[in-house]
């Protein structure tokens, strides 16, 4: 039977066939590219199992995955933790307020995203907590990344009616919700899906943070057709490591541009006749995102090799 790992807690995985949920461990042992992984099955997974008896069953073989988040563990440099995989999309949760999310954050998120191949979208969660002033904040941060060529969205999860229209974005796709702790990345899943019963968390009121209330990847079914994955709060995303001539790969608006560059070596710095630079001064590339490119190509972001590419 074929099925779909829908939780990993150590050593035992759920699996999921047509409905059914089973109690799998693994047979032996697979391993990541010949690499010690602390879980060799993630979330996502594409399964074979062999069933011991009507709740319980072993994993045989794990299907090639299309794609795969890697988190590399902080204490042991070699053991790597696979977060999630087979993603048709990841939907980052951000917030203005209780807990701010930094740009840096955004474009490290969609930077990552870009190195996976896997589209990205923006969430922005708890707009009935924002006065005038923020509401214009975020416009102005929207218009960002909608330049940039990533679909945003304004939420409340309080808000029915608005949740119920950002269905159309989730069906019939495997979507991976990632963002800080306390976003409401729960919350809005419950929201978007009224059958679940997520354990949702209180913001600290001392540091406006979340509380980590959710510890494992879980993939929940949607009733009107895909799948999503709710995850713990990441307090910062690593950077894979790139070579500078790749920094403009993982930003679209650069990206789209760059061949049009006089130089084939271009940084897009300071070089003549680049086609970057030209349309970052017509005003097409936003300057909060040009900065952060900038940024990561100097090597300022570079420490971060938490996260690594497949
Ligand atoms: N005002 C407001 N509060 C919200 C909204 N969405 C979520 N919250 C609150 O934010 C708090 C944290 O929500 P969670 O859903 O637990 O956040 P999370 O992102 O899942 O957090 P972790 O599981 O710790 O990563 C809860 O008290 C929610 O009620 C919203 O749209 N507006
Ligand atoms: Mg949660
Ligand atoms: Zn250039």
């Amino acid at each position: 039977m074929q099925g779909t790992v829908i939780k990993s807690t150590g050593s035992n995985y759920l699996v999921r066939v047509d409905g059914k949920i089973y109690n799998c461990k693994l047979k032996g042992k697979l391993r990541l590219d010949g690499r010690k992984t602390t879980n060799p099955t993630a979330v996502g997974d594409l399964v074979d199992i062999e069933l011991e008896n009507e709740t319980d069953a072993n994993i045989t073989k794990i299907h090639p995955r299309k794609n795969y988040i890697i988190r590399k563990s902080l204490n042991l440099s070699k053991q790597a933790h696979i977060l999630a995989s087979n993603m048709d999309q990841a939907v980052l949760i951000a917030t203005l307020v209780s807990p701010r999310t930094s740009l840096g954050f955004i474009d490290r998120f969609l930077i990552t995203a870009e190195a996976y191949r896997i589209p990205a979208k923006i969430i922005f969660n708890k707009c009935d907590l924002l006065n005038e002033e923020l509401l214009a904040m975020q416009k102005h941060i929207i218009a960002i990344y909608e330049k940039a060529g990533y679909p945003c969205f304004s939420v409340s999860s309080y808000q029915k009616d608005q949740i119920e229209a950002m269905r159309a974005i989730f069906k019939d796709k495997l979507t991976l919700i990632a963002g800080h702790s306390g976003v409401g990345k729960s919350t809005f899943i419950n929201a978007l899906e009224p059958t679940l019963t997520i354990k949702t968390g209180e913001i600290s009121s001392a540091h406006a943070k979340g509380m980590h209330t959710t510890t494992f990847a879980e993939l929940h079914p949607l009733s009107f057709g895909g799948d999503i994955i709710d995850t713990p709060g990441i307090k910062e995303l690593g950077l894979v490591e790139m070579k500078k001539e790749e920094v403009g790969h993982y930003f679209p608006e650069i990206r789209d541009r760059m061949n049009d560059c006089k130089f084939n070596n271009c940084l897009h710095v300071n070089e003549p006749k680049c086609a970057v630079r030209d349309a970052y001064e017509q005003g097409e590339i936003a300057v909060e995102r040009y900065e952060s490119y900038l940024k990561i190509l100097s090597g300022e972001e570079m420490d971060w090799k938490e996260w690594e590419i497949k």
